[in-house]
């Protein structure tokens, strides 16, 4: 999608100038000086907790309402990460509810007429469709952007563990806007969590929502309501969540009741004031984004030890928005030479690799792998910075001992 880049230009000279609605320039500015700064987050813990399902040591990293996936984890597993072990990004709780008493409302001056209100059963009897697609936390491999460049940046220090591929089955969401009665007139589409509303810096900044272009909406973006053959569990949006492939996670919003679909650009503090790009190479004003980047990981912890004078299998997986991938190459010498891995199986969602290696001298090295996607899209060895340090995808470096 090319033109993406164009839109979000667009709308972005269109949100200064103040011709917008849903969340002002003016509204960003109140909010700034009232929280003091911008980006971080805690959230108070229920003692019920944050996430329902179990976070046991070995399957995930806990960051308060979050939980990143251990990449040991996924060694002995298939293609797919099955649900015990998925990440979970949670702005609040995850909220349990009834699919039995669930509705989703699709509104606003961007339909004909309406509101149109779809159960889940109605949803259900639509025509179905399955998508193999990362979910992936714009923030995912942040902790980098400290403990490889230096950079101070706010939000969860995730590892590269804030990624899961799933079995996505559900409806198009444009089937549902087009049954909604979408007019030509509409722009956005803003999807709106069922969650708590998101309360930071003493400011609530209500449900957690991110704006979709209709040309995306009607493009590929899905209304899921399974993940793996299952139904979609609490954490991850039951009974509905949106599924948007290539972007970022914000943008597949979960336990989804209300859809508006305008016929204007719309803001939310989640495209103004978080998920966009901060600091010195950027506006000052910040630049928007939506699309993920390249990025590669180790099936293996971090501090991994690993025998000496004996073959290991390394594997890892990558994966890219843009295009499957064509190429990886590892280093098990710190980036001073490398070798490429031998990918395997279909590279749907992401494409997992391996490699041999017989380590000889024992003490600490770096393995590092890197990723090339069929249109050229590559890996740097640093990324730029952002203060909310999103879309890193510079090379990794993963520390291990041979002993
Ligand atoms: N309603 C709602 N939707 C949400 C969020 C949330 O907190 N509330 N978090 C978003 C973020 S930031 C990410 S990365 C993904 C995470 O999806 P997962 O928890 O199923 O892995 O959900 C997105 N959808
Ligand atoms: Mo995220």
């Amino acid at each position: 999608m090319p033109s993406e880049r164009t839109y979000d230009s667009r709308r972005l000279r269109q949100w200064l100038h103040g011709d917008a609605s849903g969340f002002s320039r003016r509204d960003l500015l109140k909010l700034a000086a009232a929280a003091g700064v911008l980006g971080t987050t805690t959230a108070a813990a229920d003692p019920a907790g944050p996430i329902v399902k179990p976070l046991p040591p070995h399957l995930f990293t806990v960051f308060g309402t979050n939980a990143e996936m251990r990449w040991s984890a996924m060694r002995d597993q298939g293609h797919l990460v099955p649900v015990d072990r998925f990440f979970v990004r949670n702005h609040t709780r995850t909220p349990v509810i009834d699919a039995g008493y669930w509705r989703l409302e699709v509104t606003g001056p961007g339909l004909r007429g309406g509101p149109v209100s779809f159960s889940y059963r109605d949803l259900r009897r639509l025509p179905a469709e399955t998508l193999t697609v990362p979910v992936e936390c714009a923030g995912n491999a942040r902790s980098y952007f400290t403990s490889q460049q230096g950079q101070t940046v706010t939000g969860t220090a995730w590892h590269l563990g804030a990624i899961g591929v799933a079995r996505w089955r559900g409806v198009r969401l444009g089937t549902v806007l087009r049954r909604a009665g979408l007019s030509s007139r509409a722009v956005d589409v803003l999807p709106v969590g069922l969650d708590p509303n998101f309360v930071t810096g003493g400011v609530d900044l209500g449900p957690v929502r991110r704006p979709i272009p209709v040309r995306k909406a009607l493009h590929d973006v899905l209304l899921a309501y399974e993940m793996n053959g299952e139904p979609l569990p609490p954490d991850h949006g039951h009974p509905v969540r949106l599924v948007v492939p290539g972007w970022i996670g914000i943008a597949s919003i979960k336990w989804v009741g209300r859809i508006e679909v305008s016929d204007q650009p719309l803001f939310s503090p989640w495209n103004t004031q978080f998920y966009r790009l901060f600091g010195p190479s950027f506006p000052a004003d910040g630049q928007p984004f939506d699309e993920q980047v390249v990025k590669s990981a180790f099936e293996l912890d971090p501090e991994a030890v690993l025998p000496a004078g004996r073959p290991v299998r390394l594997t890892g997986r990558s994966w890219s928005p843009h295009a499957a991938i064509r190429r990886v190459e590892v280093s098990t010498d710190s980036g001073a030479t490398w070798r490429r891995a031998d990918l395997i199986g279909p590279g749907v969602g992401w494409q997992r690799w391996e490699l041999t290696w017989r380590p000889r001298t024992p003490g600490r090295t770096e393995l590092l792998a890197r990723a090339v996607d069929e249109r050229g899209n590559a890996q740097p060895d640093a990324t730029t910075l952002n203060t909310l340090g999103y879309l890193f995808d510079a090379v990794v470096r993963h520390p291990v001992t041979v002993d």
